[in-house]
């Protein structure tokens, strides 16, 4: 077995743990049933106490929230909901003083159409800020009639199709999402200036970071395509969006006119990515981000509408992503691992078992299997609680806007009943994972005076901050164990990763290499005891284990141990 020295380049980013905050949900501090910034600065000693060292926030920009934050109106003012700018900064210098590095949610593929760019742009054609979006004129019908058709037959990520047509000019403007949220132009060297500007801005107030929403698809094929047609309904956008032609040449720019001057740490959130994409993406060579968040694992069952399913993924299917994503950015570009987050389902339920018998268990076992790889990891609010999806008894329960619109789409054009719909939104709504966060057994969890904004999952009398932090067996205390170790065992952040059992269908186990340091990872993600002959063998010591006794041979239900063998 070569002994791999530790050739990796050294960086504060690759050490860190990350928690990401969906601020709406998770602590409201003026009673108004919505999460804001004060609600963050009083739960600044808990996070300091699971121990990660970096909070990122979705976005809390001004916005008028047809995407919860994600249709930017301001970039340099704060949502009214969430607070003012001074208690941004009060939460900035708090953070730090608690140790706790700050990375905020840049979304630059799109503003709100409430941005005074995009109020100024729709003005007229020749209006300066015309060409910060992407405008095409309408297409003739086919048949002579004088119907305007859009441009091409692109869809939307959000339902219907992606223009949007504005009667003040004739014109249709493009809308990835939704059609309050237009596409910036960033082949507009303005557009650049503009947003550059303003991160440096965000920069010098001292923010160590960003995550970067949607940042693949900034860049757009310009003949602009029809795609292929999905589900009847409008043409696929994502290969002509992601990965586009000049993607990579205007991170290259953004990284020299902004990133590279300050020490932050960047992620990009890179729909449509691949493994060659992601070399270039979060190349070693600091050229362009940090890391980035591909979604090959979390969208590995295709859907049966869209992306809807009530399917579950397999672990054979999940751990050969996962194994590649680990094989093929090694030496070369650097991982983000996640199974949950805001657009997300809850991963104990979706990749666990949140069952009354299992949950516990099942949520240490994939925090293990996720936190001993080689990246940075990512923890979704209240993951470290092991919170569950909600159920919906009825379409009045969502917020979200995909969900929602996906519902009437599919259902309206008969591609699925609503039963099937409501079924599909249960095991996938991003609604699951924007539930409240639960810090009490008290009224609505603890997370509001008010009435919260979307329903607490009523589970909150068993699972919460408060219970967790009195059991010292609860997830709580086991994430921050994970935590712990990351911080002080270098081989689970430098060690090389090697897959083992890649044949079973119950066990994902790996190992870590680093300087003769040999460190194991047994994950059984079944319900079931499974026979194991490597944990027969010599692994060193234990480090870490769900369980208290063991069974020879064998790995218990959803049983995981890391065992470290010192060279
Ligand atoms: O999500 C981008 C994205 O790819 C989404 O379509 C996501 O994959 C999908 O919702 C999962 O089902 C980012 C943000 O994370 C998301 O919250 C925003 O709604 C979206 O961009 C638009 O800004
Ligand atoms: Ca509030």
């Amino acid at each position: 077995m070569p002994v791999n020295k530790d050739t990796e380049k050294k960086a504060w980013w690759k050490e860190a743990v990350i928690y990401q905050i969906y601020p709406r949900s998770f602590a409201d501090s003026n009673g108004d049933g919505i999460g804001d910034l004060n609600g963050i600065r009083r739960h600044l000693d808990y996070l300091e106490k699971l121990g990660v060292d970096v909070l990122w926030i979705s976005p809390v920009y001004k916005s008028p929230n047809d995407d919860n934050g994600y249709d930017i109106s301001d970039y340099q003012d704060i949502m009214t909901e969430f607070g003012t700018m001074e208690d941004f900064d009060c939460l900035l210098s708090e953070a730090h003083e608690h140790h706790l590095k700050i990375v905020m949610d840049l979304v630059v593929n799109h503003t709100s159409d409430e941005h005074a760019w995009f109020v100024e742009s729709r003005k007229s054609k020749d209006n300066p800020h015309r060409d910060f979006y992407i405008w095409k004129d309408p297409k003739k019908a086919e048949d002579g009639s004088d119907a305007l058709l859009p441009p091409n037959n692109w869809g939307s990520c959000f339902s219907g199709s992606a223009w949007q047509f504005d009667k003040a000019t004739g014109m249709y403007y493009l809308h990835c999402f939704s059609k309050k949220q237009p596409d910036l132009n960033w082949d507009n060297p303005k557009v650049r200036d503009s947003v550059f500007g303003m991160m440096d801005w965000w920069c010098k107030k001292g923010i160590d970071g960003f995550r970067m929403d949607v940042i693949s698809m900034i860049s757009k094929d310009p003949s602009f395509p029809d795609g292929k047609v999905m589900d009847g309904l409008y043409g696929d956008i994502t290969p002509y969006v992601c990965n586009g032609p000049h993607v990579h040449e205007y991170l290259k720019e953004m990284n020299t006119r902004v990133l590279s001057r300050y020490d932050i740490m960047t992620v990009g959130e890179t729909a449509g990515v691949t493994v060659d994409e992601a070399k270039k993406y979060a190349s070693s060579d600091g050229s362009e981000l940090n890391m980035v968040f591909q979604f090959e694992h979390v969208g590995a069952v295709p859907g049966k509408v869209g992306k809807w399913t009530d399917e579950k993924p397999s672990l054979p299917v999940l751990r050969k992503i996962l194994n590649k994503w680990q094989t093929e950015l090694e030496g070369k570009a650097w991982n983000s691992l996640y199974f949950g987050n805001h657009d997300q389902p809850r991963s104990v339920s979706r990749f666990g078992n949140d069952s009354p018998a299992f949950r516990v268990i099942s949520a240490k076992m994939l925090a293990t299997c996720l936190h001993m790889m080689k990246g940075t990891p990512y923890i979704f609010e209240g993951d470290e609680l092991g919170m569950t999806n909600i159920h919906f008894d009825s379409l009045e329960d969502f917020r979200d806007i995909e969900s929602i619109n996906a519902y009437h789409e599919y259902t309206d054009k008969g591609l699925a009943t609503p039963e099937e719909m409501m079924r599909y939104l249960n095991e996938l709504s991003r609604d699951n994972a924007r539930t409240p966060m639960q810090w009490t057994d008290g009224k609505n969890a603890g997370f509001s005076d008010g009435t919260p904004w979307s329903r607490v999952n009523p589970n909150y009398k068993e699972i919460n901050a408060e219970v967790e932090l009195a059991d010292p067996d609860s997830v709580f205390f086991y994430y921050q164990k994970l935590i712990r170790l990351r911080h002080t065992t270098p081989v689970i952040v430098y060690g090389i990763f090697r897959p083992l059992l890649e044949d079973s269908n119950e066990i994902y186990a790996y190992e870590r290499t680093l300087d003769g340091d040999t460190l194991t990872c047994l994950c059984n993600f079944t319900d079931k005891e499974v026979a194991c002959d490597l944990c027969s063998k010599d692994l060193g010591n234990e480090l870490i284990s769900n369980y208290k006794e063991h069974v020879p041979g064998a790995l218990q239900a959803y049983e995981t141990r890391v065992f470290l063998k010192k060279n």
